[in-house]
């Protein structure tokens, strides 16, 4: 049913007769995500796949008047810039966002991909001047990022400092795009940087020559995805996917290269992209799988509940130890550990991954905010398993580049175990998780899972739940462990 709520984005941007590019990409991409597409047309491009021909830029006008004529009725959510022509239009639009609360997201286009310059000299110092430091997300690609630093721009350590310096231009932050950039390990690296978090995007490397529109297309998705409400380190990994998504379905349609293609909301596993610290670390070997599906997997704090529920038959456990250090928690992850041994009980040790190598522990669990302070090489050199938690697109992205024994998705349901910034993401997001990842990863779902719930998680095909609450606070955890296995016998 039409929503009157459905959010709204708007391209200022130029038409692109082709069809590719420009504002025809643009509305592509919106309906792609859901959102609803308004545009200011900045100049009127005739292009084929060949060459840009005839560009007519709208007057400033035109521009002022589109841009009223939305502002009364339609405001966006988020607004996309990319092709603006000439000055006055730099500076109608710039003057327009002193006043506009929402995200916006610029696509500094100087040049078509055919080689054609799109922007005037001029024009691109009050670019720099007026526009670039009301822009939220600037998305140059390696072209655009020489000239805004009038330098050559190629080592990894290059692409770093360059965005360091185009922040310096007043911009929230950058995303360099890696389509002009070398192939590392199979993959293309984005590098993005907002002054507080910076770290590499890297996508399956797709070649081909017919990515006309992929950073149109690229920024728009971002757009729509903020619009969205997703953070932008979630709206930049489906973004990301979406555009690697379209190249591997593009094709040629006239004499010359073609348009990325828009293939709607992107779940394929080879479209996702992992995010790392540096490209280098993008193509690490993975750790040892578990042998199977986890099954029913309780996360207990004390040595006795695992020994309890060892003896309920439960084959996964978790240890998530408070208030203990020392010699004290080396103690206890020892004795968790011997419970397990000579059994087939997968015993994970939570954060201690120290302990748990000393203790010679089936595996490590982490948190995304261990990942950073834990010793990731040498959990696997010393042949422990890992598990990570993930609650959203971006962290499932950096569990991704680990490459671990296994991936936690929560919270499902509603949680009165962990707080955290997270909602629940519901049984149906479960399911895109398990259609994407679940051929490839083994899974466990956590966050409220009940035995009133249990079927349905466990019958998206997870093949696994992890659950606090409903065997430690349960009137009788022994039968709660005997109904969820029971439960999981027939899911099966
Ligand atoms: N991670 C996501 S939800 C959660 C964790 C550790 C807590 C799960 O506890 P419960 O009691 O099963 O909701
Ligand atoms: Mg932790």
């Amino acid at each position: 049913m039409a929503s009157r709520n459905k959010p709204i984005v708007w391209s200022i941007a130029g038409s692109d007769s082709s069809g590719g590019a420009g504002i025809q990409a643009d509305l592509f991409t919106i309906k792609d995500f859901g959102v609803y597409g308004c545009t200011v047309v900045t100049a009127i491009t005739a292009q084929n796949s060949f060459a840009v021909g005839h560009v007519a830029v709208s007057s400033k006008r035109a521009i002022a008047a589109q841009l009223n004529a939305l502002d009364s009725d339609l405001p966006a959510q988020a607004i996309k810039i990319g092709m603006l022509a000439s000055a006055p239009i730099v500076q109608t639009v710039a003057k327009y966002l002193d006043n506009y609360p929402g995200f916006v997201v610029c696509d500094p286009v100087i040049r078509a991909s055919s080689g054609d310059s799109l922007l005037t000299d001029q024009a691109g110092e009050i670019v720099r001047e007026q526009l670039l430091p009301k822009v939220d997300l600037l998305t140059p690609n390696r072209d655009e990022a020489e000239a805004l630093l009038n330098r050559k721009i190629e080592s990894v350590a290059e692409i770093e400092q360059a965005a360091v310096d185009i922040r310096d231009l007043g911009v929230g932050a950058v995303l360099i795009t890696g389509g002009h950039f070398s192939v590392i390990g199979g993959r293309r690296y984005d590098y993005f940087d907002d002054g507080e978090n910076a770290y590499w995007l890297g996508g399956n490397s797709i070649d081909t020559i017919h990515t006309h529109g992929s950073g149109c297309t690229l920024s728009t998705a971002i757009a729509s995805l903020v619009a969205r409400d997703y953070s932008l380190a979630d709206a930049l990994v489906l973004a990301k996917a979406y555009v690697t998504q379209g190249m591997r379905y593009a094709y040629q349609l006239g004499g010359g290269p073609g348009p990325v293609a828009h293939m709607g909301w992107p779940h394929q596993y080879e479209d996702l992209p992992i995010i790392c610290k540096s490209p280098q670390l993008g193509n690490i070997d993975a750790f040892a799988d578990c042998g199977g599906d986890l099954g029913i997997y309780p996360v207990v704090d004390s040595v006795e509940w695992v020994s309890r529920l060892v003896e309920q038959g439960i084959t996964t456990l978790q240890l998530r130890i408070k208030d203990a250090e020392g010699d004290e928690l080396q103690d206890l992850v020892d004795k968790a550990v011997a419970i397990c041994k000579g059994t087939n009980v997968r015993l994970f040790i939570n954060d201690y991954w120290q302990e748990a190598i000393l203790a010679g522990a089936y595996g490590v669990h982490l948190g995304q905010e261990d990942l950073e302070t834990s010793d990731i090489g040498k959990i696997k050199a010393a042949g422990l398993r890992l598990g990570i938690s993930t609650h959203c697109h971006s962290e499932v992205a950096r569990a991704l580049a680990v490459r671990p024994s296994y991936i936690a998705i929560g919270p499902i349901y509603a949680t009165q175990s962990k707080q955290m910034p997270f909602g629940p993401q519901g049984v149906a997001a479960l399911q895109r998780w398990v259609d994407t990842l679940g051929e490839h990863h083994t899974l466990t779902a956590i966050g409220g899972i009940d035995l009133n719930n249990a079927k349905a998680v466990l019958e998206t095909g997870v093949g696994s739940c992890a659950m606090i609450s409903a065997i430690t606070q349960a009137d009788d955890y022994a039968e709660a462990c005997q109904s969820f296995l029971r439960l999981q016998a027939e899911t099966q």
